[in-house]
């Protein structure tokens, strides 16, 4: 069963952008299942998602990343078991660290009989906040940044081309690797090449000495 996590700072975009993308990729055969974790003090609404006649599971009550690793891991294997869906879309909360998301979904191997397969990591930008984004919560969103497979700067719709052309910068700076890519969740723009990537291709299991190396060029103690 593949996973595929639309990650991004609070208020970046990944519920709209997920509806669009689960919507495209049910319209090309698969079977989709999308599971939403608030951490508590803003309600999603799942109805949003039924409304489009979507699947959807809610978690909440703190981040699937730490705190309840454990209902997130056991919410998958629930859905295996009783949905079957060849593909979970995962919309972590705003502050979660994407490898650890991943880390948590491999627990749910312990409860079913499937293995995860991850599909590229997502990290939505918000161009239009990208000077907040590089100042009041630069170290959370460098992390989200590192840790992604492609790099969605997103809004555009909106953005003037400074604050575009800003955070690919960024996103680049921080993350030479990752596809960098650019569109509009509200405008459906975009959103297919990312479901192509999602199909067509994996992203590595979640390693613990790779996390480590990295953390540590993080905090200084490796450079
Ligand atoms: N201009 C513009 N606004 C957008 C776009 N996508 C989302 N928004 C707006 O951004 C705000 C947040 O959108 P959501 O989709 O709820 O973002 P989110 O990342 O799921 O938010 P949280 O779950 O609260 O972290 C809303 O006011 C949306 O209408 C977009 O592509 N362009
Ligand atoms: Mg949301």
């Amino acid at each position: 069963m593949k996973i595929a996590q639309v990650a991004g700072f609070l208020g970046s975009g990944k519920t709209t952008f997920l509806i669009e993308l689960a919507k495209m990729l049910v319209d090309r055969g698969h079977k989709i299942a999308i599971i939403v974790n608030d951490v508590g003090e803003i309600n999603v609404d799942v109805g949003i998602f039924d409304m489009h006649g979507l699947t959807a599971k809610e978690i909440s009550g703190g981040c699937i990343c730490c705190q309840i690793a454990e209902s997130y891991a056991n919410t998958i294997a629930v859905l295996q078991k009783t949905f079957q869906p060849d593909m979970i879309i995962v919309e972590p909360s705003g502050v979660a660290i994407p490898w650890n998301v991943k880390k948590a979904a491999e627990h749910s191997e312990e409860e079913m009989e499937d293995t995860i397969v991850h599909a590229p990591v997502i990290t939505l930008v918000d161009s239009l906040r990208i000077d907040e984004l590089m100042t009041s919560v630069r170290r959370l969103v460098e992390t989200q940044i590192r840790e992604a497979d492609v790099i969605f700067i997103n809004k555009v719709d909106s953005a003037d081309k400074d604050k575009i052309d800003l955070s690919i910068r960024f996103s680049r700076s921080i993350n030479p690797d990752a596809e960098i890519m650019y569109g509009s969740g509200r405008n459906n723009q975009g959103v297919r090449e990312v479901a192509d990537l999602i199909e067509n291709r994996t992203s590595p299991r979640y390693d613990e000495a790779y996390e480590k190396e990295m953390l540590k060029k993080d905090y200084g103690g490796g450079t």
